[in-house]
């Protein structure tokens, strides 16, 4: 089960696709729930409730506001007799309910408290000689720490540390040299930058040793997938998590760039990850989930994970988004990393309009002024 929001053709014709409709209707619009054919107990309710149901072999598709769906499946949840059909009526009661929901779920960190009612910027500080977008500039330990404190100055909420390209194609780092690169900086930054540190790594060591040094959270780009030690390590610390979706790994990942159903894929792969993490024992509140721009991703997947990104709401956590200085942005301009500053402030501000709690950025200041006018537009109020 799962909520879509059909906003022009493509998504209408795709939605009813999905539920082996043979006749495509592209007129469909609004927010719709994505069910099983079976149980009829749940679709018949439905109907009779009011909302609009459409069938095909392979499922149901169930039209209506956010307000109507999660009514009917309330009303639903407490008069359905059948068991499977009254989870599937809670499950989307709750999923109407997230998506609605304002302000967003918090993102509970160890020490630090995030501010509410706003959409928080994390800063990206990478101590890497390769990274795509500001490889070898601040390779150096203390020009490293000059820039975070720049950024915690400029107005980051968050710093985050990383000392390992995941650019397509990079090569992997050993644990010792990430350590090395890293470690410092995050020890340096935990003392004097006021705002909590991240660590950008995939590994259970580099990891446990950014905590220690004082790290807030772990921001894995591999959501759990390439190091099996990495959630154990930080569920006995009281560290958050970040779990970004990707395929594969950076040397790969671009031919796994694949999908027959892109939103409804990475949903379910961040559920997957999400899971990982709660089984390991991390808290629900402690995790953020990330859809991964430019990881196993085209251009085109990229700009359509923007324009749906709300639906991923549903999952119930934080979302962060990282859209700074990426190449898709530079396809439509042109222009190499470092002059993409006015192509990333708008994918900022189109994330936080769509549903982003977080942005991770390269560009402090500006991205700030910018996402300072979308959270004044939506709380506007008449
Ligand atoms: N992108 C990069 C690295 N780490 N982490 C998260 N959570 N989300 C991202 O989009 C992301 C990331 C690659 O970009 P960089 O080289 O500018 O850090």
């Amino acid at each position: 089960m799962r909520l879509v929001e059909l906003q022009g053709e493509s998504d209408s014709v795709a939605a009813c696709a999905r539920i082996g409709r043979g006749v495509r209707d592209p007129n469909l619009r609004g927010w719709a729930a994505l069910l099983p054919p079976e149980p009829r107990a749940l679709i018949e309710g439905l109907r009779q409730s009011g909302v609009a149901v459409l069938r095909g072999e392979k499922g149901a598709l169930v039209l209506g506001s956010l307000s109507q769906l999660w009514s009917a499946a309330r009303s639903l949840a407490d008069a359905l007799e059948d068991g499977r059909a009254r989870a599937l009526a809670i499950d989307l009661q709750t999923r109407a309910g997230r998506v609605e929901a304002f302000p967003r779920p918090r993102w509970r960190l160890p020490r630090s408290r995030l501010p509410e009612g706003r959409v928080l910027l994390m800063a990206v500080l990478n101590v890497t000689p390769d990274s795509f977008s500001d490889g070898g500039r601040y390779a150096a330990k203390d020009a490293a720490i000059e820039h975070g404190l720049r950024l915690a100055a400029e107005g980051a909420d968050l710093l985050d540390v990383g000392g390992e390209s995941t650019r397509p194609g990079s090569a992997p780092v050993p644990p010792d040299e990430e350590l090395g690169r890293t470690l410092p900086v995050v020890r340096e930054l935990v003392l004097r930058a006021r705002i909590p540190v991240s660590i950008d790594t995939t590994k259970a060591e580099v990891a446990r040793a950014a905590i220690d040094a004082g790290a807030e959270v772990v921001n894995d780009v591999s959501g759990l997938r390439r190091d099996p030690a990495l959630a154990a390590a930080v569920a006995r610390s009281d560290a958050a998590l970040c779990l970004m979706h990707s395929r594969g790994t950076p040397q790969d990942m671009q031919q796994r760039a694949a999908y027959g159903d892109l939103l409804g894929e990475v949903h379910d792969e961040l559920l997957e990850a999400l899971r990982r993490g709660l089984e390991a024992g991390v808290a629900e509140e402690r995790i953020a989930l990330d859809p991964g721009l430019g990881f196993a991703k085209t251009a085109d997947h990229n700009w359509l994970l923007l324009r749906r990104l709300r639906e991923l709401t549903q999952l119930g956590r934080p979302l962060l988004v990282g859209a700074s200085r990426k190449s898709f942005l530079g396809k439509l301009s042109g222009k190499p990393a470092a002059e993409r500053l006015s192509a990333s402030v708008a994918a900022a501000a189109v994330a936080a309009l769509h549903g982003a709690s977080l942005v991770r950025v390269h560009d402090v200041a500006a991205t700030r002024e910018a996402l300072a006018v979308v959270d004044a537009v939506r709380s506007s109020s008449s």
